[in-house]
């Protein structure tokens, strides 16, 4: 490799960056999209580096590739490629992949309406709406999302000892809700959050050793993301939060597996029930409705599937080269 060509088409989930790259996709072995996340960290991470980071990318930046589904039945397999690595499962990237797919023809459903989607998290059930060539909203089906633990504590710099749950929505979330020492995000700078969640996302994976592993995929572990939750700005939204993931982004969408993982949280605590409806604010103010589609039981563990409704906005056409003879910075940095 000397220099690859990329192309990209650019867009956002209400508000947070979708990059899906429709060329020089890698070969990928495996017999499932978990196990082609696998090959492609093992040795192709360097694609994900190159266009997730700076200078082609950001903190925020999050993209995918489309591949052939593994069974006839479904439409497409999809990997999910961010700043943090890759994600098992990505809600504002799902949305945004499949908004860009369809305007853009590169996916061709089975049924007009419906995209069986095989992520590395399992088979994600998606449906869409378009308006003329558009497409108007989409909502997709997540998979099995089930509270992990409740009431664990970690110090916090600044705050002091707050408590906390873990939940999972397709990646352990550390939810965070208001408490004597946090008065919720209302009261914070986006600056704030990320620098106290990059020092207590390491101490509870530290505290809680091995403690949040996936039932069914031992490849999905450890607390990657910190939901901090608090007052809407809508008074018709039902929560607001801000999730940090990677090194330092907080998710301008309101965050599709983090709505999951809150979903099952409130529903293992009695506080939504089934068929009960969760719009989500962002720390933007953007919003997904969620719903509590169905009861399930995973690992043992009473669980929910929920689904996340969405829209999402094509802006840009990149062709982005990685010159790895030529440029220094070929394969990205970043600036924590
Ligand atoms: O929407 O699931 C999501 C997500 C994960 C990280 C950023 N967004």
């Amino acid at each position: 490799m000397s220099k690859a060509l990329f192309k990209c088409i650019d867009g956002h989930t209400c508000g947070n960056p979708v990059r899906v790259v429709t060329s020089s996709i890698p070969p990928l072995q495996g017999a499932s999209m978990s196990e082609k996340r696998q090959h492609f960290l093992k040795e192709y991470d360097w694609i994900r580096t190159g266009l997730m980071f700076e200078p082609r990318g950001h903190d925020m930046m999050s993209g995918s590739f489309f591949f052939e589904p593994q069974h006839e039945e479904n439409d497409l397999g999809i990997l999910f490629i961010e700043t943090s690595g890759c994600l098992p499962m990505c809600g504002h990237g799902t949305i945004g992949a499949i908004t860009i797919g369809i305007e853009e023809g590169l996916i061709q459903p089975k049924t007009e309406g419906e995209v069986r989607l095989e992520t590395p998290a399992g088979l994600v059930l998606v449906e869409y709406a378009k308006n003329n060539e558009k497409v108007k909203w989409v909502k997709l089906k997540n998979v099995a999302s089930y509270l992990a633990a409740q009431d664990l504590n970690v110090d916090c710099p600044e705050l002091g000892n707050l408590t906390f749950d873990v939940a999972y929505g397709g990646n352990f979330y550390a939810i965070v809700d208001p408490q004597t020492n946090f008065s919720g995000v209302q009261d914070f700078t986006a600056g704030k959050l990320i620098q106290i969640s990059q020092v207590i996302r390491d101490r509870i994976n530290q505290k809680y050793p091995n403690q949040f592993v996936h039932p069914e995929d031992d490849t999905i572990s450890d607390v990657s993301h910190i939901e901090w939750t608090g007052t809407p700005i809508h008074e018709d939204s039902d929560g607001r939060n801000a999730v940090f993931y990677g090194d330092k982004a907080i998710d301008r969408s309101p965050c599709g597996t983090g709505t999951s993982a809150r979903m099952a949280q409130l529903y293992s605590k009695g506080k939504l029930q089934l068929g009960d409806t969760f719009v989500h604010e962002s720390f933007i103010g953007s919003t997904f409705e969620g719903k509590v589609e169905k009861e399930i039981e995973i690992g043992g563990i009473k669980g929910i599937i929920p689904s996340i409704k969405g829209w999402a906005k094509i802006y840009g056409y990149n062709n982005i080269s990685i010159d790895t003879e030529d440029d220094p910075y070929a394969l990205g940095f970043q600036v924590i």
